[in-house]
């Protein structure tokens, strides 16, 4: 495999609304994350992922995009983005940003003028259709609620949207509205932006009904013409798509390095393991052998061809250590850091989402007032409609809600978390004052210090990189474990995954000096029987140089 350089790198993601605010308004923003290279500096990461900063009416929080050139008001101005970027290089850090290629707002130029009328030049950019006898041209549900097909009565036609109404989708079978995208990407890698994460692009594809195309690989042919006209021209730069309905053949497509279409992708297939986020609101069970066999599989099938994102959450999802680990206080930390070793030891580029680092948890605010998000605020007035009682959409909305991870960061013990000095325009989780990132950075014993070692380890050892990945103790209901090898290189990982303790038999001597890292201090082995404690984790060199 030809050696790129984020192979072995961490890439951090920032939320940039809740990450810090630089000028009292509640409302992080660019100079908030300028101001804080040093914390990102000294954790390790070298790659940061902002999430939409572009000029937004915020239905979506940035993802609906009202002009792709400027700086979203409250974030700041294109000055002090590319200042941002100049001070990125100060400390060894690269960016990518978010693009949303997929759907713009409602108020974009483009999409005010489409709308104007059916002969005006920009009509096409978008996706309209006539009722289909008197109804939606077809049945598909938009992802925050409702049909994906709104009418316009100014035209009389229907226009297609996979989110949010605010959020009409773009129509990439019209040529000139790909090559207008093509020149505005092109605009922030003259920037010195260094990579892209493309939302929903598995969604671009559109039939001639306007129904999503998954069948025919149109999406890979406009990948490839993408790629051609932009980030492909460019060395060095780094594409992430974001791909819900890809199974393992369409990841395949997307990253294999000679279709030149995307470095890596996100796949959900972890994320939607119980039921989360799937459209579905019954919660669906399952074990760690299912969590095992996702994981292997994408692992194993990615090996030769293409390569794995690794992540346990984004803005989109609860909180890690929330929902995979346990966030009571007894065992948040060690449970935060067991999952911590079992992603970071794995193939792929970890994520770490903000906050993770700290072992952030999940929210439960009193009533829907307190949440921002348009898909917990959709999803509660249609379940109220549909008769639900409150306490079970409260129930729902506590394990599921996007505004889990989106409470602001808790850089400190201060009123407002250090975040910023007026009340946030979400509210903080109160539980800031034990967890902060303040209090982490003063314990070597920190979760922050632990992930500080994980990539570190990355970045030194190749098996970590490029070793082969094999599950063991396959059928072990509570430990999930795996070796890596790279010529004499080996590297075994252990997680227990439960607050039982449990033990494995295991038949290899072993020293302290050999443990990696571990979240517990000394080790329980007696013969050969290797006891693990609650989440306990531990990753051994089992062979290699410095053995
Ligand atoms: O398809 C999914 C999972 O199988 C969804 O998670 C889907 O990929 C996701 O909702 C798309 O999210 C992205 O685009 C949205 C935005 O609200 C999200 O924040 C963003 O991550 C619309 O732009
Ligand atoms: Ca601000």
């Amino acid at each position: 495999m030809e050696r790129k350089w984020w192979h072995d790198q961490v890439v951090y993601q920032i939320y940039p609304r809740s990450f810090m605010d630089s000028n009292s308004d509640g409302i992080g923003d660019l100079n908030g994350i300028k101001s804080k290279l040093w914390y990102l500096h000294r954790l390790g990461v070298q790659i940061i992922w902002l999430c939409p900063v572009y000029r937004s009416p915020n239905r979506d929080n940035g993802y609906d995009i009202s002009d792709y050139y400027q700086i979203m008001e409250e974030f700041g101005t294109l000055e002090d983005m590319c200042a941002l970027i100049e001070e990125c290089k100060n400390y060894n850090i690269s960016i990518i940003m978010d693009l949303v290629l997929s759907h713009s707002s409602d108020l974009h130029e483009w999409f005010q003028q489409s709308r104007s009328s059916r002969d005006n030049p920009y009509r096409e950019y978008y996706i309209w259709k006539d009722p289909v006898e008197g109804k939606e041209p077809t049945a598909e549900k938009a992802f925050f609620g409702g049909s994906v097909w709104e009418w316009d009565e100014k035209t009389a036609q229907y226009y297609r949207h996979t989110f949010c109404k605010e959020q009409p989708d773009l129509n990439w079978n019209n040529s000139r509205l790909r090559r207008e995208l093509y020149k505005m990407i092109r605009f922030w890698m003259d920037k010195g932006i260094k990579g892209f994460r493309l939302d929903a692009i598995d969604n671009i594809a559109k039939d001639e009904q306007g129904r999503h195309d998954t069948a025919s690989g149109k999406v890979h042919e406009f990948l490839r013409e993408l790629n051609e006209n932009t980030f492909g021209t460019a060395k060095h730069l780094v594409t992430v798509g974001e791909t819900g309905s890809a199974g393992i053949e369409d990841a395949k497509l997307y990253s294999d390095p000679k279709r030149r279409e995307l470095d890596m992708i996100f796949q959900f297939e972890v994320m939607g393991i119980d039921g989360t986020r799937t459209g579905t609101v019954e919660p669906k069970e399952y074990t760690l052998k299912d969590l095992k066999q996702v994981m292997s599989k994408w692992q194993a099938e990615l090996d030769d061809v293409g390569w794995n994102s690794l992540f346990w959450s984004n803005h989109d999802y609860p909180r890690a250590v929330s929902r995979f680990g346990n966030d009571s206080p007894k065992y948040r930390t060690v449970s935060a850091k067991m999952l911590a070793t079992l992603l970071h030891g794995m193939k792929g580029t970890p994520y770490i989402y903000q906050g993770e680092e700290l072992g952030m948890t999940n929210i439960a605010f009193n009533g829907i007032y307190d949440y921002r998000d348009i898909e917990t605020l959709n999803f509660y007035e249609e379940k109220k409609a549909e008769g639900w009682p409150k306490e079970r959409i409260m129930e729902y909305i506590y394990q599921n809600s996007r505004d889990n991870a989106r409470t602001p960061m808790q850089w400190d013990a201060s009123k407002y978390a250090g975040f910023s000095d007026t009340a946030p325009w979400i509210r903080l989780n109160p539980n800031y004052t034990e967890i902060n990132a303040a209090k982490n950075l003063a314990d070597k014993h920190s979760v922050f210090y632990y992930y500080k070692k994980l990539i570190e380890l990355r970045h030194t050892m190749d098996v970590l990189v490029y070793g082969t990945y094999q599950l063991e103790y396959e059928a072990h209901p509570q430990v999930f474990s795996y070796t890596r090898r790279y010529h004499d290189e080996s590297v075994l990982v252990i997680c227990n995954f439960c607050e039982a303790s449990c033990s494995i038999p295991l038949n290899l001597s072993f020293e302290d000096k050999d443990v990696l890292i571990s979240n517990y201090e000394t080790r329980q082995k007696k013969n050969s029987i290797l006891y693990l404690r609650p989440y306990e984790a531990l990753m051994i060199q089992t062979g290699g140089k410095a053995r």
